[in-house]
């Protein structure tokens, strides 16, 4: 870890980076030129309007959300509001479960598990079994007359200013239709133009799938109401159109005519306020929304957009070179890029677009990424599009801090503070435990309990995963006050396993039990998933206590503890073993690699201190494979970058970057044409784990100190990357060429010492708070 320094730690990171070959090492200095450094143009294209939802561009605000088909003669906006789901508040608690946990884990530790499983299921899981869907909103729909003759269609999504646009040319006038949410005034815009007077024409209106809806209109406003048809939540969206032409209403319906241009503001709103509060008034809210634009100009509220997303957008630039792929559309590109992954500007736009897509789907106040973003269209999503805690509610913020946007990850703190509410009540009704806990599922109520089944539910690592985000972001940011604030849910959550672990009888170490190894093997005692999240828990807290000057007593306790927890094992088969017992079979290509959770995203299995068990980690992932689901694949790709082969980790990434539709690629995780990550279907983690692996290739922070290009494979000879953030509160600008590092300048964003490492040359200096230091190719100083 990087923020806690002992006296010899400049002579530990010496030695930990020994042994790191480069095989050139620069001796030449090169001029700095960060000057031509600017934000690339990044962005989606198509030729064609989207037949299918995974063609539809998506735009969002956090909260609100649009996937925009395009069509000429119809467009169709189908629109979500993130807090509408099934259910109502519910703490899903199984009462007296705790009764049964001894049981449970003497079951397991005598080897019956039929026996474990039964009685676990019976007794021991959420009530009621299931957890509750996302829900979509409704759809806008704009209907042009005459407009089934059309040439020069273009669609395309601008990244650089989260505004997708539509143009095209009908009889002669060229019409062009743009679309963003905005942030800052909390609506959907949709400006329509014509390139000649009057010749714009079309009719308006809202619908939705749920049964229960109603539609209204007066003068320039209509309005839908909805309520899901299971549960306590409703809806209102309000519409409001301007324009230089004419505006009839007619059965709800609002028709535009002769207008050389119109604006529609859509918002929508729901009676949720928070997990136990559901006393919201929708309809209020949505009038309140338009009545704050009420006088504002389009252009005014556009300003207001680009200012505030440009404001999270611009810092962060990435160029890896264009070799002409990016004139294609986009889907062409995703369909080359399967038969020839030399496209390295499609890498670039994959980065921008999971910023894009994290900026658009979490800012402070809202709720965390779910399973889609905040993008649904199906009354009963895939996994309910909720917030999956074993691998993918994770992987959504994977790449947050390092993207340079700190502050988006603050949804998932605010979720984690709300789950550790509900959690804290099945630690107490489960476990009989102090502190928090959340298993495998969570939904828009905080259920923590262990749902579904017994194989995949109980597994007790949920919240402790999640919990390792608050390090992470103190980390990054050296956030002494972000801490201090979110220190008690780490230390809470840390609690509960102080209660928890266990002494297994077979082999005297504490263990996790009953849990699983994430979806694969069934309930069992002591997963090494845990052992190794559980320890990274402890380190977190100890390490944060300390520079709290908090809980010292605590701190004894987890440092006694941590030695006690059964370690990471190396099997018959030269793996790391997934559970306690040397049982893995190397036959089995399970989409999930939950035993290599200590090499990425924790860092306690790494190439310095635990060469042997790096080598043990690698062997289980070959076992593994390279296929897998869309999060699969992209977990692989940070592997792949930890074990610093960069070559491997490419060519895991060209089967997310492959189109997942294309038939002789049999139904594998890959990228559909909206360039969404496949699963499939659409889940979109893998979008948030790829961009996280090509930046560990780039990139590595998690052990002593800053690495540059540490796993760059032969695909990217040459880039430039500004605003990269690395751990200790660094923002890095560099750029290579031919595979080597050519200069380097170091953001101190907090002072304290910085350690860079580029092959054999390393460098520790003493930085100042707000200063720029600049380096060249091989870590040489320039003052
Ligand atoms: C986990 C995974 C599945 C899927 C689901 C949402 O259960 O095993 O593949 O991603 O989450």
């Amino acid at each position: 870890m990087i923020k806690v320094l002992g006296n010899n730690a400049n002579k530990k990171f010496m030695k930990k980076f020994k042994g790191m070959k480069l095989g050139f090492v620069l001796f030449f200095i090169i001029v700095f030129n960060f000057a031509g450094l600017g934000q690339q143009e990044a962005s989606l294209n198509y030729d064609t309007a989207a037949k299918v939802w995974t063609e539809a561009l998506p735009v969002g605000n956090g909260r609100l959300g649009g996937m925009i088909y395009g069509g000429v003669a119809q467009e169709h906006i189908q629109f979500n509001e993130e807090t509408l789901w099934a259910g109502e508040p519910h703490d899903y608690a199984h009462q007296g479960a705790k009764n049964y946990l001894g049981e449970i884990r003497q079951l397991l530790t005598d080897g019956n598990s039929k026996a474990a499983h039964k009685l676990a299921q019976d007794h021991f899981m959420s009530e009621p079994l299931k957890q509750l869907p996302y829900q979509p909103f409704g759809d806008l729909y704009l209907n042009f007359e005459n407009h089934e003759e059309f040439t020069n269609y273009r669609r395309s999504l601008d990244l650089s200013s989260a505004i997708s646009k539509v143009s095209y040319t009908a009889k002669g006038v060229n019409f062009t239709r743009d679309v963003f949410v905005s942030h800052p005034d909390q609506v959907m815009v949709v400006r329509l133009e014509a390139d000649k007077k009057g010749s714009l024409s079309f009719e308006v209106n809202m619908d939705a799938e749920h049964e229960e809806k109603k539609l209204t209109s007066n003068d320039n406003q209509q309005s839908l109401e909805i309520a899901v048809k299971d549960g306590a939540l409703h809806g209102a969206a309000r519409l409001k159109v301007e324009t230089d032409g004419s505006l009839t209403e007619k059965d709800g319906v609002l028709s535009i005519a002769n207008a050389s241009s119109a604006t529609i503001y859509l918002t929508a709103a729901t009676n949720y306020i928070n997990f136990r509060d559901v006393s919201g008034n929708p309809a209020e809210l949505v009038e309140d929304y338009l009545a704050e634009i009420e006088g504002e100009s389009y252009e005014q509220i556009k300003t207001n957009h680009l200012e505030d997303y440009q404001e999270l957008y611009n810092r962060f630039s990435v160029d890896f070179g264009d070799n002409g792929q990016s004139a294609k559309t986009t889907d062409q590109r995703i369909y080359d890029f399967w038969k020839n992954p030399d496209d390295p500007e499609l890498l670039a736009l994959y980065i921008q677009f999971a910023r894009y897509l994290t900026i658009s789907t979490s800012r402070p106040g809202t709720n965390p990424s779910n399973l889609q973003g905040i993008w649904n269209d199906k009354m009963v999503p895939p996994w309910l599009s909720g917030y999956t805690t074993n691998i993918n509610l994770e992987m959504n913020y994977w790449p947050v801090e390092i993207t340079n946007l700190s502050e988006c990850h603050e949804p998932l703190f605010k979720f984690i503070s709300e789950l550790s509410e509900s959690g804290s009540v099945v630690a107490k009704e489960h476990y009989d435990a102090d502190g928090w806990v959340a298993h495998h599922n969570v939904d828009l109520w905080r259920g923590a309990a262990p749902v579904n089944a017994s194989h995949h539910g109980i597994w007790v690592t949920g919240g402790a995963w999640l919990s390792t985000h608050i390090w992470e972001h103190y980390l990054f940011t050296m956030d002494e006050q972000f801490l201090k604030d979110r220190y008690p849910l780490m230390r809470d959550a840390a609690i509960f396993f102080t209660d928890f672990l266990y002494k297994d009888p077979n082999t005297g170490y504490l263990i996790s039990s009953p849990s699983n190894s994430p979806e694969i093997g069934g309930l069992v005692a002591g997963p090494t998933m845990d052992h190794q999240i559980i320890r990274a828990l402890f380190r977190n807290t100890i390490e944060a206590a300390k520079v709290l000057g908090e809980d010292e007593e605590l701190v004894m306790k987890l440092n006694a503890l941590i030695p006690e927890i059964a370690p990471n094992q190396i099997g018959q088969h030269g793996q790391l073993q997934e559970w306690l017992e040397d049982k893995d079979d190397p036959d089995v290509h399970h989409r999930h690699v939950s035993h290599l959770w200590a090499v990425y995203p924790g860092n306690e299995i790494n190439l310095f201190d635990t060469p042997d068990l790096m080598k043990a980690a690698k062997q289980s992932l070959e076992f593994r494979g390279d296929n897998g689901t869309g999060w699969s694949l992209a977990w692989k790709v940070n592997f792949w970058a930890r074990f610093r082969d960069g070559n491997h980790a490419y060519k895991i990434l060209h089967g997310l970057l492959s189109p997942a539709e294309e038939p002789l690629r049999k139904n594998k995780g890959g990228s559909y044409p909206n360039l969404f990550d496949a699963h499939p279907p659409f889940q979109i983690d893998g979008n948030f784990g790829g961009t996280s692996g090509i930046l560990e290739m780039l990139v590595q922070s998690h052990l002593e100190g800053i690495e540059l290009l540490p796993a760059l494979p032969d695909a990217l000879p040459e880039g430039e990357v500004s605003g990269l953030c690395a751990r200790g509160g660094f923002e890095l600008s560099f750029k290579w060429k031919d595979g080597i590092l050519e200069n380097l300048e170091v953001l101190s964003k907090k002072g304290g010492t910085c350690r860079l490492a580029y092959g054999d040359n390393i460098t520790i200096i003493e930085t100042k708070k707000g200063e720029t230091y600049q380096f060249n190719g091989s870590l040489k100083e320039m003052k």
